[in-house]
């Protein structure tokens, strides 16, 4: 019989990896994995909705039933807090931040961001959704309360990033700055187990994701780009769920895009919670991640919790190609044109 690691083991494993570390970083990637295991439990029962009542609304009982992306939400900040394993949260789903007391005494060093739950709009219709997370390392200094600044922190300075998907079946891929590895949830033991170790994105696939229907309101440069895409007979699979439509890419090569579009100017996609973490991830594994003015996601300066940014993630060489193709077809702006 073949060895089974579970997600508990690896991650204790790998924190002897590093000399430094306190144990601290291990428990908060344990927390979030106990957090997925509930909010799992919940979104496999969505089918029953009808049964149990409707989300937003009561059930039969008269008990009000949550919204699961609000159900997530306040589980992973439970969760997070009761154990203390990070001193402050910042969610999708909350305008501010969430500073979290020390429990028994620790002060944590680690701060979170996430969005619970992301692909809102199939949550109702079971179809697969993601959680995805972010670990920094606060700035601040321990003996204050944690602060917005403790957050506005470039990509680049992630100690961790993940995503749990809940598709057909449960995943958590995770990496801490040494690869990537995902883990399946084996239901019959209730433990996330170590079923892809040392993810490698392909260097190109057949795949590209993107929101054709909003073909038209696309920059005139990127619309080139999905026709060259369409011209290259290049599959386009779009789920609307970005770990899902990110995950696909991850085994099997392609591009994913939210560009700008005239509704959000700045793209629709959050850098903190959405871009950032799943940037990190794709780096990690060997894929490259930038927006459409092409500079690089995990560069790019966090003004606001919430700020917003278009992007393109996936299999290197096909974002190197994009880079070239929008380079070339770009119009100059104004400043740029020869003077008359
Ligand atoms: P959400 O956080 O409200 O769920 O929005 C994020 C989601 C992504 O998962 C997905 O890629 C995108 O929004 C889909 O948006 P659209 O329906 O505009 O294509
Ligand atoms: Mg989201």
């Amino acid at each position: 019989m073949s060895e089974i690691t579970t997600l508990d083991e690896f991650i204790i494993q790998r924190q002897k990896d590093f000399s430094y570390a306190t144990g601290e970083l291990t428990g908060l990637l344990r927390d979030i994995g106990v957090a997925a295991k509930i909010v799992n439990r919940e979104v496999n029962k969505a089918g029953l909705v009808n049964i149990l009542g409707s989300y937003g609304g009561s059930n039969e009982s008269g008990d009000d039933v949550k919204k699961l992306d609000i159900f997530a939400n306040e589980k992973f900040i439970k969760c997070l807090s009761n154990s203390g394993e990070c001193c402050g949260i910042a969610s999708e789903e909350n305008e501010d931040i969430i500073p979290v007391d020390p429990v028994d005494g620790k002060e944590s060093k680690y701060i979170l961001v996430m969005d619970p739950l992301d692909g809102s709009s199939n949550i109702d219709v079971n179809v697969s959704v993601g959680t995805i997370f972010g670990i920094y390392r606060r700035v601040s200094s321990s003996d204050q309360s944690v602060s917005k600044k403790d957050f506005l922190q470039k990509g680049k300075e992630l100690v961790a990033a993940g995503y749990v998907l809940y598709g057909t079946s449960t995943m958590l891929v995770y990496s801490t700055g040494r690869g990537v590895n995902g883990f399946t949830l084996d239901p019959s033991i209730g433990e996330f187990c170590l079923s892809h170790r040392d993810m490698q994105i392909p260097e190109k696939g057949v795949y590209y994701s993107v929101n054709q229907g909003y073909y038209l309101k696309f920059d005139v440069e990127m619309r080139r780009y999905i026709d060259y895409c369409s011209d290259l007979n290049l599959r386009l699979r779009y789920i609307g769920s970005m770990v899902s439509d990110i995950h696909r890419i991850l085994f099997q090569g392609g591009i994913f895009l939210y560009p700008n579009t005239r509704k959000y100017p700045k793209g629709k996609l959050r850098l903190l919670y959405e871009c950032n973490p799943i940037a990190f991830i794709v780096e990690q594994a060997g894929g490259r991640a930038i927006n459409c003015k092409l500079e690089d996601i995990l560069e790019l300066p966090v003004h606001e919790l919430h700020q917003r940014s278009s992007v393109v993630i996936g299999s290197p060489q096909m974002v190197e190609e994009m880079k070239e193709f929008i380079q070339k077809y770009q119009e100059p702006s104004s400043s740029e044109l020869p003077k008359a």
